[in-house]
């Protein structure tokens, strides 16, 4: 067994703004990490399919970026694309000023501006970084961010991280086109269909999204050519999944393998059998496997056509599955919602009365193609929602919407309300078509703090407002 630390390569270091290689550092206390992010148009090699889009540092996913708990992380961002940016660090409880949301939290970047983001790992787990202004979510301007606990006993032989992502950017169109095409010819509310379709086997009901991507990628490999990681038999891995996608859920599953889920959104939950887990845009999951002969991991995103995968490859054999006929199954069988799971009792909230109750009502669409909160469009600084500090708050997610939507709280890890016990916690939350979703978290982290739909499209249509305070 290999430590959580050696388990993967290191890629934590200091490069330098010449892009030197990254130097790995040895033990907790070693200095600040810096890493390069600057974002650029670029030609990438989704495996036989090459797509200009844009990307950081050339990459998609962006390489990844390993540190530890209390270390120092640095990222200095040159701007070499056509439009401003910024870079948002996605469940991290780092400063306010840190956050990358333009508006709320700093200016956007300029095209052939800097910024330099700075902050100390506050927590551990799986994360991910993304630009946060207009559709540059569902370009190339991702990747994965992990966050290891020097203390954690870590029970797996090795790990590999899985960046889900639905693809349209480069192939005759750009998600700048597609959103403003979705805004030009709207959209018709669904019809009034009781229940919108959800049933244990659709629990986000009949409407998978909005958009049609021609690839769905693991690594940022299309279907066909996938990637490929060499294993021994009876190997355990850790899969650190990561949601990456603009518009798509997908469902995860390892053909005739169990899941042994053990993190969702970095926080550790009591571990969960199950044969496949579902996972909105910018949730994530940890969870081990155990390989018998070479099978592939899949991702079918949900509602929509078609299916990703990276092959898991033991003796150099192929996989001897039918993936077709498997996802058939997958969709015909229940799922797990991360949001079930129970959380590990250290990351538990002390248990607390809430002091204040938050309402977000969630509609769209309506007017064409707009997604109102409270029946207000996203418009900082205005329409946000004043908190106290060292409160606990509860979030009322109220969908009257026939779409689902992953709400995200930016600066926090709320933990889910589920009926007879704490829910996990988390930072991002699936809320089915129809339904109420609740959470609680403690204004422990002053700032004016975004929560918003995770669907970027949602999103840049005004699905969003932000929760204010002052420490
Ligand atoms: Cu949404």
């Amino acid at each position: 067994m290999l430590s959580a630390g050696a388990a993967a390569g290191i890629v934590v270091g200091c490069s330098t703004r010449t892009g030197e290689q990254p130097v790995a550092k040895e033990g907790a206390d070693a200095g600040a990490v810096e890493v390069n992010l600057n974002p650029a148009e670029t030609d990438i090699d989704l495996g036989g399919v090459t797509v200009r889009t844009w990307a950081f540092a050339g990459q998609v996913p962006a390489k990844e970026i390993r540190i530890r708990k209390g270390q120092t992380f640095r990222a200095p961002v040159t701007n070499n694309l056509p439009q401003e940016t910024s870079v948002h660090w996605h469940g991290l409880a780092i400063p306010n000023n840190m956050d990358g949301v333009p508006v709320l939290t700093q200016p956007p970047i300029p095209p052939g501006g800097n910024f330099t983001y700075e902050w100390v790992a506050p927590q551990t787990g799986t994360y991910y970084l993304h630009s946060h202004v207009g559709t540059q979510l569902d370009r190339g301007l991702y990747g994965p961010l992990i966050i290891e606990d020097p203390n954690e006993k870590a029970d797996y032989d090795d790990e590999l991280v899985l960046v889900l992502d639905d693809w349209i950017d480069g192939t005759g169109t750009n998600p700048d086109q597609v959103l403003e095409k979705l805004q030009k010819t709207g959209m018709k509310p669904m019809e009034q269909t009781p229940g919108a379709g959800v049933t244990p086997t659709t629990p986000l009901g009949t409407d998978g999204g909005d958009v049609t991507y021609p690839y769905y990628l693991i690594n940022g490999r299309v279907t066909t050519d996938p990637q490929v990681k060499d294993y021994r038999a009876g190997q355990r891995i850790r899969l650190r999944i990561i949601n990456a996608g603009g518009d798509t859920a997908f469902r995860v599953a390892v053909p005739g393998t169990e899941l042994n889920v053990t993190h969702t959104d970095g926080y550790p939950v009591m571990p969960q059998r199950t044969n496949s887990v579902i996972l909105g845009m910018g949730e994530r999951a940890d969870a081990v496997v155990t390989i018998g002969s070479s099978v592939p991991v899949v991702a079918a995103p949900e509602g929509k056509d078609g299916y990703a995968q990276l092959n898991l490859r033991v003796d150099g054999k192929p996989a001897d599955v039918n993936v077709e006929e498997f996802v058939k199954t997958l969709r015909a069988t229940p799922t797990l919602n991360t949001a079930q799971l129970t959380p590990a009792p250290e990351v538990l909230l002390p248990q607390r009365t809430p002091d204040m109750t938050l309402e977000m009502r969630l509609t769209g669409p309506v007017n064409g193609y707009t997604w109102p909160v409270n029946g207000k469009l996203y418009d900082p600084p205005n329409n946000g929602m004043a908190v106290a500090p060292g409160k606990r708050v509860r979030v009322k997610l109220i969908s009257e919407s026939r779409m689902f939507h992953p709400i995200h709280l930016h600066g926090h890890t709320f933990q889910v309300v589920q009926p007879s016990a704490p829910g996990a916690r988390k930072d991002t939350v699936l809320v089915p078509p129809l339904q109420t979703v609740e959470f609680d978290f403690d204004t422990d982290n002053p700032g004016r703090w975004i929560t918003h739909c995770h669907n970027d499209y949602h999103l840049e249509s005004g699905m969003a407002t932000f929760i204010e305070y002052t420490g």
